[in-house]
């Protein structure tokens, strides 16, 4: 067989498992998870390599409608990330069945090119149920194909990735067979960071939180980081601190494990937390941090 590459967008409502779903493909974390929608916010693409093959993912934030600045930011970045692709993952969460609103959802896709259904979380149902609810789905005539997958259990990745094969008619390399990601270590530090916020802290306060990595020193045996939580509210940030420091050290604890096996190398994290009111809704903040909705245009 010759070689072949080509793009592929996933989509998906948040918390769909679009993420998830990426990392089980490529074998390795690129994109942070968590049980919290909108965890995914800028598009990160993460690249697949076989012996016949590149595939070149781009994971998307959630779609859904946008309140804020960064919102705008995110739902932007979703529609940059269709543009031009041979394939599209649309994620759709089968462990809670699959609800007429689901249907609605994927109609909006008809008219998308190369457009395959990925039905998620499959672990968490039974074939019994999950049958009739894929049957719905059949009808569906510009959808190219309905995957029923579990990220967790690596069930049906392999399918996955065959059924996109069929739709890459490229046959050059972009990216060199080391690079699994268009992210700076910088930018994957920051997320591993964020990730651990979302999953420690209650539901309001990770949504308005933002991670800068401010310090960067590679020494010959390990690696100084100094990074800044940002979030919105003077009482947040005593929440993010914790009492006695325990929130923010267990942050750091957990973020640090992480960030020794991404840069193969001793870290020491220090972490700062910063309080800029309303920051999901002022520009030149939101663009700092990395969501330039100018950049999408490019
Ligand atoms: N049981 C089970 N849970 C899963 C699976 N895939 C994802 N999840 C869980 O579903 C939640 C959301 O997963 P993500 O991959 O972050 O979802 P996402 O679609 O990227 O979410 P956003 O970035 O917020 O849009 C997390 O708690 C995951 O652990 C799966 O195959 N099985
Ligand atoms: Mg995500």
């Amino acid at each position: 067989m010759s070689f072949k590459s080509g793009f592929v967008a996933i989509m998906g409502r948040p918390n769909a498992g679009k993420s998830t779903l990426l990392n089980a493909i490529l074998g390795t974390k690129v994109s942070i998870v968590s049980p919290k929608p909108q965890t995914t916010r800028n598009n990160i693409i993460g690249i697949y390599n076989d012996e016949e093959s590149q595939i070149v993912f781009t994971d998307t934030p959630g779609i859904n409608t946008a309140n804020t600045k960064l919102d705008e930011y995110m739902q932007k970045s979703v529609k940059s990330a269709k543009a031009g692709v041979d394939v599209v993952l649309l994620c759709v969460d089968g462990s809670k069945g699959i609800k007429q609103k689901d249907i609605d959802f994927i109609n909006d896709f008809k008219t998308t090119n190369n457009l395959m259904l990925i039905v998620t979380k499959t672990d968490l149902t039974n074939y019994e149920k999950l049958y009739p609810q894929l049957a719905q789905l059949n009808g569906l005539d510009y959808v190219k194909s309905i995957i029923p997958v579990s990220s967790f259990k690596g069930r049906n990745i392999d399918v996955v990735v065959n059924e996109i094969k069929k739709y890459l008619h490229d046959d050059i390399k972009y990216f060199d067979d080391d690079q699994y990601t268009d992210k700076s270590v910088r930018f994957m530090i920051s997320e591993l960071i964020r990730e651990k916020t979302l999953w420690l802290l209650q539901d309001e306060i990770p949504h308005g939180i933002a991670v800068e990595v401010t310090l960067f020193d590679e020494k010959p045996n390990r690696i100084d980081i100094d990074a800044d939580i940002i979030c919105e509210k003077e009482s947040h940030k005593q929440i993010i601190i914790g009492k006695n420091g325990s929130m923010i050290k267990e942050i750091g604890t957990k973020a640090r494990i992480e960030i020794e096996k991404l840069v193969d190398k001793k870290v020491f994290l220090n972490l700062f937390v910063k309080v800029k009111n309303g920051w999901r809704n002022k520009q030149s903040i939101i663009n700092d941090l990395g969501y330039d909705i100018k950049e999408l245009d490019k």
